[in-house]
């Protein structure tokens, strides 16, 4: 389902009727996304970062879905929907403070880059192992449902992870107890190498909903307002107890699956360039021209803006000192066991490395 035509026009049957400022918001969103993402492709192939999972292209489908749910529902990441958290606000200096595991990081460097949550922003932990989000969003449906909450939980996922033993199980589970969750199935064409024709033998992702009876929408996960108007119709379904909604975004992974993947083994130049002309950005970015509220000049500002914006949080994440040593103990046990107690303190006093052998 389209809404944004490919001449740039609405088609007036499916305009879910956001304001143009609404509309501009969610371009420059998309925008500061790629931008934030490139610049720290760029870091971390100078050995500056260790890590990162981008959304080249997929920015339509995250920014879209975060954009129609309500600041009072949950968003449950999969690993790159870092652009859901900053649209909610979550400062751009803590995410960069987090890619560098520094001082700053509200994980104190424990974890694996672009793994951060916040609770403020009501934005759960991403979880790397396929597909054991999916139970966890229902279950957090499944509170706000017992406590009679008007929230929904919207949870990403990608094409592999429907062949993953828990989204079966939260499918099953969403489906019997009506839980108020959106399932956001990104189908971006790959788990990792593995084309999606190759991981299931079904047609679409959507199809796989039937058999829970959970309804289902697939929509051009390109097109932002196809997007936002298929997740408001599911926020709108949940809010009114109709239960849970399985939406298919179809997109495509234009970069590498992470930072540590060569998508040029597996699949050809001429797939990715012609997707390249379907890219979420040049269908909006038209739309938004044809409405005469944006120009190159605009684009040009914003573009500048954000890439200000970026470096000066990468600048000023490097200043800052790692985590003290002692924080890899801290925060697991209320009461320390003494061999813990132990292992912190010959940590703690132990022989340190001079910077000379650190660089061997
Ligand atoms: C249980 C498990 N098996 C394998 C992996 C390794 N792995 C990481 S991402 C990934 C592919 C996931 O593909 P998909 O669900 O389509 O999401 P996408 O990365 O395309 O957004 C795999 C196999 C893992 N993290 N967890």
């Amino acid at each position: 389902m389209h809404v944004i035509r490919d001449d740039g026009s609405l088609d007036p049957t499916r305009d879910p009727g956001l304001s143009i400022d609404e509309v501009v918001a969610l371009y420059k969103a998309m925008v500061r996304t790629r931008i934030v993402d490139d610049r720290l492709e760029k870091i971390q192939r100078q050995g500056r970062i260790a890590f990162h999972v981008g959304s080249l292209g997929e920015e339509a489908a995250i920014i879209g879905a975060a954009g129609a749910l309500r600041d009072r529902d949950w968003i449950v990441p999969c690993y790159r929907e870092v652009g859901a958290l900053l649209w909610r606000g979550y400062p751009l200096q803590q995410y960069v403070d987090h890619m560098y595991g520094n001082a700053d990081d509200p994980l104190l460097g424990r974890q694996m880059p672009d793994h951060t949550f916040s609770r403020a922003h009501r934005y759960l932990s991403v979880s790397a192992p396929i597909g054991t989000q999916i139970p966890h969003a229902v279950g957090v449906a499944m509170a706000a449902k017992k406590r009679g909450l008007d929230e929904c939980v919207g949870v990403f996922f990608g094409d592999g992870a429907t062949s993953s033993n828990d989204f079966h199980a939260a499918m099953n589970f969403a489906g019997v107890y009506q839980a108020p969750v959106l399932f956001l199935c990104r189908n971006n064409g790959y788990a990792i190498s593995l084309p999606a024709e190759q991981q299931t033998a079904t047609r679409t992702m959507a199809e796989k909903a039937a058999a829970y009876r959970v309804p289902a929408a697939r929509v051009d996960g390109n097109d932002v307002l196809a997007v936002w108007r298929a997740v408001r119709d599911g926020v709108q379904r949940a809010a009114d107890g109709g239960g849970p909604t399985f939406i298919e975004l179809m997109t495509y992974r234009l970069g590498g699956h992470s930072t540590s993947d060569d998508p040029r083994i597996y699949r050809s130049e001429e797939e990715t360039d012609s997707w390249r002309k379907a890219d979420p950005m040049l269908r909006l970015r038209k739309h938004i021209e044809q409405r005469g509220v944006w120009n190159d000049d605009l684009d040009g500002d914003w573009r500048a803006v954000c890439d200000g914006e970026v470096k000066e949080c990468v600048r000023r994440a490097e200043e800052k000192p790692a985590p003290a040593l002692v924080e890899m103990f801290t925060d697991v046990y209320e009461e320390q066991p003494w061999h813990l107690r132990e292992q912190q303190a010959q940590c703690i006093d132990g022989p340190r490395a001079t910077a000379e052998e650190d660089e061997s």
